[in-house]
């Protein structure tokens, strides 16, 4: 690997002839050209790549350029790109009919597999993406509770449903508003965004608003303003004031789930939320995503109950045989996957942030397992705030010069990076030899 000639090369721009044209192509249709809006690329600048196949670390763009893969389709690649377990799986569920609409068994096979990854989730129900698994989840904590207000915190992000796209107000206590055009302020009002790490912040929310809030949703390690880890006993406070004000604790486990440790951060940190929500691996790549803990809860939803959700492609039989196979897989090698991801990103985030202080440029790195972000400043990075003081333009210039160099970092500042366990020495030497290269050219 060390010896392919694309890596050997000095940091020089890619040919992205076909993208450029497929880009231009595919904004004849969508909107940017993109189906999400973080793959356009405009928080780095340049074209993005388009993906043609990828194989394990690697991602192959249509003009035959390689890269070294550290976002990992946001984070369900943790067995690395085409994992031949999960593809047979996929393949031989789609021989009998790519959906029924109807139940089979695959629903509680990965059911009973998640369980046992999360022993706090007693009834669960799939949908087909982590927004509609928060979306559902909130729904359902309002109705459990028969109150109104949410809390979330600033920088933590749990998908596209209206409630959930809101800022802090004026006040840190004070209503929502809405973090997005298209939300109305009666919808925003009742989602309060508080600061992250911030125990007090959550005290005077529960005496401003007694007997009215239905629940907190937390990132519990944040991915989404980049990698931010909780405090020492912050996620445990918020257990204890969720307990103490009759709240539902929500961990959204989206990105942390099967990823941190089989039992997400939860396992890790040893809190014990009323429910749960995952996506991203429980569903191998397919669109998968999910919400349970407390049976007492979940048993509100319909049909059991009166809070209504439901959805035509939940269950999917080709989306459930993939998580069973990333599941079983995980469950089975577990003694050597994670403590190999933990290596592995520790001498990737470590190595490029010894060259970036020998180059001194100032950069920040946030790690937990195989999540990883390296910020532009010379701060601690703790809360949101800390993490808008980075050099975004330097992050950009960064990300440039990696993906000159064959290496694909996520396409934003504000994003954690993911490590696969196909990723070894020989990744981890091209990265900080990338590194090397950008930082000489700075
Ligand atoms: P989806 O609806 O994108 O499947 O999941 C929403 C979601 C919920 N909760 C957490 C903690 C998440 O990280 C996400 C989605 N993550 C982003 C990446 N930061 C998805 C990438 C994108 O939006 O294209």
């Amino acid at each position: 690997m060390a010896s392919d000639p694309i890596n050997k090369a000095p940091s020089t721009p890619r040919i992205l002839t076909r993208s450029r044209a497929l880009q231009q192509r595919a904004e004849s249709f969508l909107p940017g050209g993109v189906d999400s809006p973080v793959r356009a690329f405009r928080a780095v600048g340049g074209d993005p790549p388009f993906v043609e196949r990828a194989d394990g670390a690697f991602l192959y763009d249509v003009d035959g350029n390689r890269y070294l893969d550290f976002f990992g389709s946001w984070g369900p690649m943790i067995l690395g790109h085409a994992f031949p377990p999960v593809v047979q799986a996929i393949q031989s569920a789609a021989a009998r009919s790519t959906s029924f609409g109807a139940s089979h068994a695959g629903e509680a096979d990965l059911a009973e597999l998640v369980q046992r990854c999360f022993p706090s989730i007693e009834k669960l129900r799939f949908v087909s993406s982590g927004t509609e698994a928060c979306m559902s989840a909130i729904r359902l904590a309002r109705g459990f509770t028969n109150r109104p207000f949410i809390l979330k915190f600033e920088g933590c992000y749990h998908g596209h449903a209206d409630a959930l796209l809101v800022k802090s107000g004026s006040g840190v206590a004070t209503f929502g508003i809405p973090g997005s055009a298209g939300v109305p302020n009666e919808t925003a009002m009742h989602t309060l965004a508080l600061p992250y790490n911030d125990l007090p912040a959550v005290e005077l929310a529960f005496r401003t608003h007694p007997g009215q809030i239905a629940c907190i949703l937390v990132e519990p390690v944040v991915g989404n303003a980049g990698t931010i880890l909780p405090a020492p006993g912050y996620l445990e406070g918020l257990r204890s004031l969720a307990t103490e004000h009759g709240a539902l604790l929500i961990l959204d486990e989206v990105m942390t789930g099967f990823r941190l440790s089989l039992g997400g951060a939860q396992q890790l940190y040893g809190v014990r939320p009323d429910l749960t929500t995952l996506g991203k691996i429980v569903g191998g790549g397919l669109p998968v995503g999910a919400f349970g803990g407390r049976a007492d809860v979940m048993e509100h939803l319909a049909p059991l109950g009166p809070v209504y959700q439901a959805g035509t492609l939940s269950g999917n039989p080709l989306a459930m045989a993939a998580g069973v196979s990333m599941l079983t897989h995980l469950l089975a090698h577990q003694d050597v996957i994670y403590p190999h991801l933990e290596a592995t990103t520790k001498a990737v985030a470590e190595g490029v942030a010894a060259l970036a202080h020998t180059a001194g440029i100032p950069l920040t790195t946030n790690r937990i397992g195989s999540m990883f972000t390296w910020f532009f400043t010379g701060h601690a990075v703790t809360d949101f705030t800390e993490a808008a003081t980075s050099d975004t333009a330097a992050f950009a210039r960064f990300h440039r010069a990696m993906l000159d160099a064959g290496v694909w970092l996520p396409p934003s500042q504000f994003e954690a990076a993911f490590v696969s366990t196909a990723h070894g020495p020989d990744e981890v030497e091209l990265t900080l030899a990338a590194a090397r290269t950008a930082f000489a050219n700075w």
